[in-house]
């Protein structure tokens, strides 16, 4: 059987009809998938990355193209100082409790990505993370979801986004684990973009039936958001309108320490009438690996950090602090019309990610390659920024929000998010009246851990904690 004769002619004209190279040899089920993976290629698109993503001139450029004299601070809400700083949060505060309880608010948590960092096998939300009792990330996050709805009296919906590599085994997780008590939780996979040769832009195959695919960036939530769900029922979007949901808390898989749905928060960026919202950190390092939010000619963005040259990445005010600050932790709230606009006619730009990827040369053999080989295209969803017409950019602690898995070993690994944990949960349990052991250097010298569903924060600790609490060895309260 020939290749369907529009798609033949179709790869020709751009170039790409050595992916039927292996055609003849393949058996019906091999056909089959090839031509389904081709077909779903946009190959005008892919013509266009190539030619601005891809060989020697981009190889070459400067990672950012813009003046740096143009990239200025962004004005954020910083972490309440005074007492009339303290009452505005406060406020703020009711007004996000107020939207969880009208049931306003849903959860979109990305979990598509690949982890090779971390080189665990398996979905990265399966990471059994609890200092003590190895609870998985997953159930870390979907226990405060639960804990959130039983507080404000209204369950809060948790939209998942998978890539197709993880989709399976992240549904059968939370399948085997009873959704974790969650009541509306819905998976969504994310799309995916081929890798070509980072010298010829020609597509990679990774088998002779098998494009070279992988997920297409977190930015791919917004489309797959607005995609039709399985057998053509209604788009997470459109199940969204239906339910009333207006504001959209998004998180990334990777920080146990998420403060999801956080009341003060969402009540600023209600407050602001934003569209897209970012929580942020003070860098504290030049090379910190967060993106950096500032303002590019008056419209505000995100420089991710490997784009950042070293000139704006150390630039100081006079008293010494870094002068570009604001460093995203990829916790945004997004209004659904935003989403909708976007999809409907904005579209994020894309990233090249100079990667391995292993391929079938022309004799057939599959070759992994020594050194970076191809290129990968990626969009980012903090890209939406300056399309946003009113935005609120949050200060927030680092210790208590953000430690993310990334690594085996070293920093943002296993050991430093147990450590950090422990080390939270231990000014918790202070804070509620007990007797915390502390090393010279202050942290804790056992893991400490307390499940969202025993109290979500240190507030709730308290009105639960009998008096005369002492931690002796590793506690775990659940
Ligand atoms: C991300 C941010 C960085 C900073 C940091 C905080 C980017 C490009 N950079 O860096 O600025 O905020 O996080 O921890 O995002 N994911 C998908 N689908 C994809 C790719 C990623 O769902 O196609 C998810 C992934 O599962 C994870 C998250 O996005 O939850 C972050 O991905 P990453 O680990 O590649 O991002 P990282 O650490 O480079």
């Amino acid at each position: 059987m020939r290749p369907d004769p529009e798609l033949a002619d179709r790869l020709k004209r751009h170039g790409q009809e050595h992916l039927l190279a292996w055609w003849d040899r393949l058996d019906a089920t091999g056909r089959a998938q090839l031509a389904s993976e081709l077909s779903a290629i946009d190959l005008d698109q892919l013509d266009r990355l190539v030619a601005e993503l891809v060989g020697e001139e981009a190889d070459a450029a400067g990672s950012l193209a813009v003046d740096p004299e143009r990239v200025q601070p962004i004005d954020v809400v910083r972490l309440p100082q005074t007492d009339g700083e303290r009452i505005a949060r406060r406020r703020a505060a009711e007004l996000g409790a107020d939207a969880l309880a009208a049931g306003e608010v849903g959860v979109i948590l990305v979990a598509g990505g690949s982890g090779t960092r971390l080189g665990f096998d398996g979905p990265k939300g399966t990471y059994p993370i609890g200092p003590v009792s190895r609870a998985s990330l997953f159930q870390i996050h979907a226990e405060k979801i639960v804990a959130l709805g039983r507080r404000h009296g209204r369950p809060v919906p948790l939209y998942v986004m998978t890539s197709p590599d993880n989709d399976e085994a992240t549904r059968s997780f939370f399948e085997s684990h009873g959704n974790f008590g969650l009541d509306r939780v819905r998976f969504f996979v994310q799309g995916q973009m081929p890798a070509v040769d980072r010298v010829t832009g020609k597509v990679l195959l990774a088998a002779p039936d098998h494009v070279a695919l992988s997920p297409d960036g977190h930015g791919g939530t917004l489309a797959a958001l607005a995609a039709a769900g399985p057998d053509g029922s209604p788009s997470c979007l459109e199940e969204l309108r239906e339910r009333g949901v207006r504001t959209l808390f998004y998180f990334q898989v990777d920080n146990p320490l998420v403060q999801i749905a956080d009341p003060a928060y969402l009540g600023m960026h209600r407050q602001a009438d934003a569209e897209m919202s970012f929580k942020v950190i003070e860098r504290l390092t030049p090379d910190e690996k967060v993106g950096v939010v500032v303002m590019v000619d008056g419209v505000p963005q995100v420089i991710e950090y490997s784009d950042l040259p070293p000139v704006l990445a150390n630039r100081r005010v006079p008293e010494g602090s870094l002068e570009l600050w604001a460093g995203s932790i990829a916790i945004h709230v997004l209004e659904r019309t935003f989403i909708e606009r976007l999809v409907g006619d904005a579209k994020l730009p894309f990233h090249r990610a100079v990667k391995k990827v292993p391929f079938v040369d022309a004799s057939g053999a599959t070759v992994k390659p020594d050194g970076p080989n191809a290129v990968k295209f990626e969009q980012f969803i903090f890209d939406a920024l300056p399309l946003a017409k009113r935005w609120a950019i949050v200060e927030t602690d680092r210790p208590t929000e953000f430690e993310p898995l990334k690594n085996a070993v070293g920093p943002d690994s296993p050991e430093t998010v147990h450590r950090r944990m422990s080390d939270l949960f231990g000014a918790w349990l202070e804070q509620a009246g007990a007797t915390v052991p502390r090393r010279a250097d202050g942290s804790v010298p056992f893991d400490v851990e307390i499940s969202p569903l025993y109290a979500l924060d240190a507030q709730e600790l308290r009105s639960r904690l009998e008096p005369g609490f002492v931690v002796d060895g590793p506690t775990y309260l659940k």
